[in-house]
């Protein structure tokens, strides 16, 4: 059993390199963003709730990520691990990440932190925004989140390094490349 967090500021590949996680180490995969868009798109009652939050490039609050959080561990209970992919993203979250993991009698086992700067980060989402349809991609959107990411998020990386859980991993280069990277560490695990 590994518990992956996949950490880094938006664009960073985090979405990215949990698929190719998943599929090597045959994880499961918890993308708080991507359980957020699903109930968007389903116009669900959360997807409401958080569609405009979303879209303004804001972090949902906690006790709503929580929720869907609890939810997402219970349905993969059986599983070899769980590849967090853009959770945690506050202190509160990452404290009660822990809380429900030790009530399985699990932990985190890495926090592998995709490194990247803001320019290139920048790029790669206004790229993305001519390609997809995701609406948090402008550029005015993106600056925001990039903010929030450095006031918000940015400041686990002392939780996890006090842990000595936190890996930084160099987030630049061709996907393959960055994988193999992260594999290094990985493996130190498995
Ligand atoms: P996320 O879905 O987590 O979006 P993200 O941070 O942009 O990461 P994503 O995984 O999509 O992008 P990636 O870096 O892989 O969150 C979206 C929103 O949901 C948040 O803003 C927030 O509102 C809300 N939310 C989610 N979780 C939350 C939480 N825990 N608490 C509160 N709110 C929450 O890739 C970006 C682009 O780069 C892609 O186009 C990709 O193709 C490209 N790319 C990847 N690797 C590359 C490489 N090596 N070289 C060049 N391009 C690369």
């Amino acid at each position: 059993m590994i518990n992956i967090i996949i950490f880094g500021p938006p664009g960073s590949g985090k979405g990215t390199q949990s698929q190719n996680l998943v599929e090597k180490y045959k994880l499961d995969h918890i993308s708080t963003g991507d359980i957020f868009r699903r109930e968007i798109k389903n116009q669900t009652k959360l997807g409401l709730e958080v569609k405009n939050i979303i879209d303004e490039g804001k972090l949902v609050p906690d006790e709503l990520v929580i929720k869907i959080l609890g939810k997402a561990i219970e349905e993969c209970s059986e599983c070899n691990g769980v590849v967090f992919d853009g959770f945690p993203r506050t202190q509160n979250q990452a404290s009660e990440l822990d809380k429900m993991l030790a009530l399985k009698d699990q932990s985190i086992n890495v926090v592998i932190s995709l490194e990247v700067d803001d320019d290139e980060l920048i790029k790669r989402l206004l790229k993305r925004n001519l390609e997809s349809e995701r609406t948090d991609d402008s550029e005015d959107i993106v600056i925001s989140r990039l903010k929030i990411y450095h006031e918000q998020t940015k400041p686990l990386v002392e939780f996890y390094k006090e842990k000595g859980l936190y890996r930084p991993i160099r987030g630049i280069g061709s996907i393959e490349e960055i994988f193999d990277r992260i594999c290094q560490e990985i493996d130190k695990l498995v």
